[in-house]
């Protein structure tokens, strides 16, 4: 927080930023030449702080956050708002004939896939916040999470240039630039820094990304005898390691460059560290462990261990006491128990990329065998922990194995590792695993997605302490009860709804009534989230209205927001399904005022800061036991949303805290499909349910088209029928789909009583507190990287 925020100084600043790069005037100004200006005038104000903050970490034990993905979004309001000045500069622009919501066209920097990334971006605001000396390590990728187009109900695909009108809010230092050996290349890592602003703090964190370059721009020999494409080609096949960022979630992609990338921005990682360290200790690295604590978020970055042997044993430590210390540097969260991202590395590949650190690993692997051996174990049941097993690298072995502690991301996440995926591996170290519950910073996601709710908070805690101690919203509890405060919190509600229906209306070019109950489903498109399971049950609405088996429904827009991996057929199938639901629809006058389905184009962190406060019922419907966590669900919360959910994730804890009778909440829990799994019939119950039978069958009786490629019925053999690779009905869609529907409709008549409804809305608010991803970096800090806050 800037203490004496020049507003002169900067706007003088900001004027001549403006004259010298762009010869104009504030209100002449485009805006992305205003951010260019504004970013530069911002960094200004804020060197020395940063400087400050870096040259402390180096006197005390910090930690950093290895992670192949930070889905940071857009920076400029986040970091105005942090530094206490959003409102002045606003006021200031205005002035000078310009509007700060022009910046609103700067794109995000979408440097992830979703809720992994994003909680990598909101643990380094909250430990900014709190003062604790941790830093994050990733790719600087060229291009980040595709552009998505819906194009007559496809997604379409476009790279997402997020650096075309510059980034004003890194730095590069090309002075610590790193060389990085790949096969038979080497490379130099160049980093850019960003810095990451906390709030109410003069403590400045940073986000280093790596970014690949050539170590010689262009083979000058063959460009002057004109072999233009072949002097070039070094260039580019340099470049290519950080080009773009692998649209999976949740599934094993890419290969050879995906390896690449992660051993890229681990090596350079490393040795910037390694330099820092020598420069602030000395040459004794025996010590590392005791300064560094390495958190890798999820399997991508595990390849760091290796890594770190390596580089410590060419600074001649022997392979043991390079071990030891890795150990007592690494830490390891599991983000998923799906078991295609459970990422194994061919043998051949690592060869290949980066044989020096195969060759560790293989030491490390019989190392693990000797040391198995020597705590009684067979070698029948010490085979069951190899790292290396049937030419694969088991990269989550290596992490457990080597790493002091693994941590699962809700209480149940960690519950069914440690029964079932990394159970072998629970037996033996029982004291290394940990639950982390996630969580999500109330910076953005309250304080600046919604100022007209943190204005109505403030002035009933007569303070804005909560934005540092979200455990603040408890004390809000007694005005439940309050008519009119619980009135004034609906017409923030409907304002919200507002905005985003003007907002939607500007993108999408579709109406929405605010006066229509906001049902949203926001997340990456995937069968276990089971979109499609909404997709049905509108479906089923819909036949219901007609019929009138549905009466005094009140009328909602069913909201969603996916993108499908670009691979993903059925993911993508399932968007095409929705869009020709929506479709129908539109074109029955009927539904006229009563029904409404909006599939949202480009769903990103900008588009969510404006969808999660319009939120009346939140979509959190994955099949239990699969999704580890999920963290939009901890946003709606916050924004005083009812979970319409499973028992899954986090879910689980967020309808503990709020209250089961505030939410809505349904369906098989884990037990229930462990015991179901194997005799499960979905064709039973799709014989026996004809209202089932009916919205499943749509997709086969020509009711919608699937422009003749059998997508739709591929979607309804997978149900029925399974595929070579699953199971019929793998997610238990039909096994749910009634109990769903049973509370959907609950809560939609619920709505009717707005008092009673806002107070279940209002009880999820006050109830948010734990949620915070301040009280989750804390106990990392507490519990695994030992890490005390630097004042
Ligand atoms: C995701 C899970 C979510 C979880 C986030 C953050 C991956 C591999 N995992 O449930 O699916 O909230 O991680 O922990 O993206």
């Amino acid at each position: 927080m800037l203490d004496h925020f020049d507003q002169e100084g900067f706007l003088q600043a900001l004027r001549q930023n403006l004259h010298r790069e762009y010869r104009c005037e504030i209100e002449e100004a485009a805006p992305w030449q205003l951010h260019e200006a504004l970013g530069e005038a911002v960094m200004e104000q804020l060197y020395s702080d940063w400087r400050a903050s870096l040259q402390k970490r180096d006197q005390v034990r910090r930690a950093g956050y290895l992670s192949a993905e930070f889905l940071v979004g857009r920076a400029v309001y986040n970091n105005l708002l942090c530094l206490g000045v959003l409102d002045e500069v606003a006021g200031l622009l205005a002035q000078a004939g310009a509007d700060i919501g022009a910046l609103e066209e700067i794109e995000d920097a979408a440097l992830g896939n979703g809720g992994l990334g994003r909680l990598a971006a909101c643990f380094l605001d909250s430990a900014a916040t709190l003062d604790l000396p941790l830093d994050g390590y990733g790719i600087r990728y060229r291009y980040g999470l595709f552009r998505q187009q819906l194009v007559d109900g496809y997604q379409k695909e476009a790279a997402d240039d997020w650096t075309r009108f510059g980034d004003p809010w890194s730095v590069r230092r090309q002075q610590d630039t790193v060389q990085v050996t790949l096969g038979d290349q080497v490379v130099n890592a160049v980093p850019y820094d960003m810095p990451i602003l906390g709030w109410g703090t003069d403590n400045v964190g940073t986000l280093r990304l790596w970014q690949a370059e050539p170590v010689e721009e262009f083979d000058f020999t063959l460009f002057n005898d004109q072999h233009y494409d072949e002097a070039v080609r070094c260039k580019n096949k340099a470049e290519d390691i950080s080009r773009v960022l692998y649209p999976n979630d949740s599934t094993r992609e890419g290969k050879l460059l995906r390896l690449g990338q992660q051993y890229f921005f681990c090596s350079a990682s490393l040795q910037s560290m390694l330099r820092d360290y020598a420069r602030a200790h000395g040459e004794n690295y025996h010590d590392f462990g005791k300064w560094y604590a390495l958190q890798l978020n999820d399997t991508h970055p595990v390849i760091a261990i290796p890594e770190l042997i390596r580089l410590l044993m060419e600074r001649s430590l022997d392979f043991l006491s390079a071990l030891a210390v890795a150990q007592e540097t690494f830490s390891y969260t599991n983000h998923t128990v799906m078991p295609e991202a459970m990422e194994s590395w061919e043998c051949s590949l690592l060869r290949e990329t980066c044989p020096q650190v195969l060759a560790v690993i293989e030491m490390i692997d019989e190392h693990r065998a000797r040391d198995l051996a020597g705590r009684g174990l067979s070698p029948m049941a010490a085979a069951r922990y190899r790292i290396i097993r049937g030419g694969y690298v088991q990269m989550a072995n290596l992490a457990v194995y080597v790493g002091h502690t693994v941590n699962g991301v809700a209480k149940l996440h960690t519950e069914i590792l440690k029964e079932t995926v990394l159970h072998d591996w629970y037996k033996l170290f029982p004291e290394r695993f940990q639950n982390k519950t996630n969580g999500i910073t109330q910076r953005r996601w309250l304080r600046l997605c919604n100022p007209e709710l943190s204005a109505l908070i403030t002035r009933l805690l007569g303070d804005e302490a909560w934005v540092r101690d979200l455990e603040r919203l408890k004390e809000l509890e007694r005005y439940a009860q309050d008519e009119g405060v619980m009135r004034e919190f609906a017409v923030i509600k409907r304002e919200k709804k507002r905005q985003l229906a003007g907002f939607i209306e500007r993108q999408e070019g579709i109406r929405l009534d605010e006066n229509f109950l906001f049902d949203i489903q926001v997340k990456r498109l995937h069968e276990y989230k089971r979109q499609l399971l909404n997709a049905l049950s509108i479906l089923d609405i819909y036949y219901g209205l007609k019929e009138g088996r549905i009466q005094d429904f009140t009328p909602t827009a069913f909201i969603f927001g996916a993108k499908a991996a670009p691979g993903y057929v059925r993911a993508k199938a399932i968007i095409h399904f929705i869009c020709e639901i929506a479709k129908m629809i539109d074109g029955d006058p009927e539904m006229d005022g009563k029904l409404k389905i909006v599939f949202v184009q480009n769903y990103n962190v900008s588009y969510a800061e404006r969808l999660i406060p319009a939120a009346d019922v939140s979509e959190q419907i994955s099949t239990a036991g699969t999704e580890a966590s999920g963290t939009g669900n901890m946003k709606f919360m916050l924004n005083g949303a009812v979970t319409l959910g499973t028992y899954d994730g986090a879910n689980v804890e967020i309808v503990k805290a709020a209250g089961e009778e505030n939410n809505y909440i349904f369906g098989a829990r884990v037990e229930q499909l462990d015991e179901i799994r194997d005799s499960y019939d979905p064709k039973r119950i799709y014989e026996e349910q004809p209202r089932i039978r009916r919205v499943l069958d749509t997709l086969i009786d020509g009711t919608f088209s699937d422009s003749g490629n059998g997508e739709f019925a591929e979607l309804h053999r997978s149900i029925l029928e399974g595929a070579s690779w699953h199971r019929a009905d793998n997610y238990f869609l039909l096994r749910d789909f009634l109990d769903y529907q049973e509370k959907k409709l609950a809560a939609n008549r619920d709505y009717r009583d707005r008092l009673a409804f806002s107070r279940r809305c209002w009880y999820n608010l006050c109830n948010a507190g734990r949620f915070s991803s301040d009280r989750t970096i804390r106990e990392y800090a507490r519990d695994i990287w030992k890490i005390e806050p630097v004042k």
